[in-house]
């Protein structure tokens, strides 16, 4: 018990120390600046203490959105030098120094959270917010949709870096004048946990592209080479236009044709079906080809409220090899690596998005997810992800979305 209350004050602390006012960073050092969906995990942490302060963290992360409605998956509020590439690398075009990609949205669903806590305090704050995420919602199907799903552009904007179902498309990409860069994040942790150079040359290369395209999506429509039909981006979006659409109506805004898109999204989410393997997977819309991997990103089909036996079938079968919690990665896979961040390791932000969904679609292995998160958060308090075999702590420490997790979710 007491390891707990103890627990709850420490992760107020982080949230806290990583507080810049009016936004909040992952972590110090690693991540210096306000990334999006880490942003929409602050928010909700901050909720149950601070519910202005968690509304004002989805105001600052919406005050960067792009005159095309793109909201950027990093805001440089302030130069740091911790970090690369930093805001003259990426030539972000919007009103707050940026990169030019965007994040799984996850703000929606925690707006809808907030509001709920208390539907009047929330009333104002969410009916300022509702146009902004609806156009940036809309500015995802109208530039990221394929056969309605939604695909991911780069690798830093599905969130999960170095996946493996990135490899094949990062390997068609000859990263040809991307030059001599420094990077940082290897200075802050284990090199041997990160995305490879080879991965890095081609996120750079992308990143290149992308600022002498000044970011015109419709020349990176034609032109970017990394276009991938992706489970977490489609199972997000799909969760947070329900979540959007839900608050919509109960404030008496116009929510019209926002039931046609949450359609086309549930049939898109079933051309990511791969029959072969039985799980939802990423399709390349370049090659056609499909990962054959099966991710911690399948199972956000409950999230999405889409329910699948198969993928249930997967899922049992993965927590039955793990101890805390869904792995980044299967297990069963031959390139599983229990340490190298998207490539095996457990992190506690997916839990929850995975094991809440799961609560709500009523199966008994929400409930499990989240013990097993519990237990690790417990053990081995708030770090960037876990070794899901041994609980070993890994990546960046003190970090906001663990901390949210744990006041949010688990605690
Ligand atoms: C990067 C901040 C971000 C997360 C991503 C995670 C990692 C590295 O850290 O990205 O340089 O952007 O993969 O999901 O938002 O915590």
């Amino acid at each position: 018990m007491n390891r707990q209350i103890s627990r709850g004050e420490e992760a107020l602390n982080v949230l806290r120390g990583n507080d810049r006012g009016g936004y909040t960073i992952p972590t110090h050092g690693l991540y210096p600046y306000q990334w999006n969906w880490d942003s929409a995990f602050a928010a909700m942490g901050f909720a149950g203490f601070d519910p202005a302060r968690a509304w004002r963290e989805l105001e600052s992360l919406l005050s960067g959105q792009w005159d095309d409605g793109m909201v950027p998956h990093i805001l440089f509020h302030q130069q740091d030098d911790g970090y690369f590439p930093g805001p003259e690398v990426w030539g972000g075009t919007g009103p707050i120094p940026s990169s030019g990609i965007s994040q799984p949205p996850i703000a929606a669903g925690m707006a809808r959270r907030i509001y709920q806590a208390d539907p009047q305090a929330g009333a104002e704050p969410m009916r300022a917010l509702f146009p902004k995420l609806l156009r940036w919602h809309r500015w995802f199907l109208k530039w990221r949709e394929d056969q309605g799903a939604i695909c991911t552009t780069h690798p830093w904007e599905s969130g999960r870096d170095n996946a493996p179902e990135w490899d094949a498309a990062l390997k068609r990409i000859d990263p040809v004048g991307v030059g001599e860069y420094q990077r940082r994040d290897t200075s802050h942790v284990d090199a041997s946990m990160r995305p490879t150079k080879f991965d890095y040359d081609r996120y750079i290369w992308l990143v290149q592209q992308g600022k002498n395209l000044q970011w015109d999506q419709a020349a990176l429509l034609k032109e970017c080479p990394f276009r991938l039909a992706d489970p977490t981006m489609s199972f997000t979006l799909l969760r947070a236009h329900r979540d959007l659409k839900a608050l919509g109506d109960e404030l008496g805004l116009d929510t019209g044709g926002m039931a046609d898109e949450i359609a086309l999204l549930e049939r898109g989410v079933q051309s990511l079906w791969n029959a072969e393997i039985g799980s939802f997977d990423v399709r390349d819309t370049r090659s056609g080809e499909w990962s054959g991997i099966i991710s911690c990103a399948a199972f956000l089909c409950w999230y999405a409220g889409i329910e699948s036996e198969g993928q249930l079938q997967h899922l049992r079968r993965i927590l039955g090899r793990v101890t805390y919690g869904v792995p980044s990665a299967d297990p069963d896979w031959s390139g599983f690596d229990s340490k190298r961040y998207w490539r095996g390791p457990s992190w506690p932000f997916m839990n929850m998005l995975i094991g809440s969904g799961l609560i709500e679609a009523g199966h008994s292995e929400g409930e499990k997810i989240r013990a097993m998160t519990q237990e690790l958060l417990l053990k081995h308090g708030f770090s960037e992800y876990y070794d899901p075999l041994s609980g070993e702590p890994a990546g960046g420490g003190k970090f906001t979305w663990t901390a949210a997790v744990w006041l949010g979710w688990v605690s």
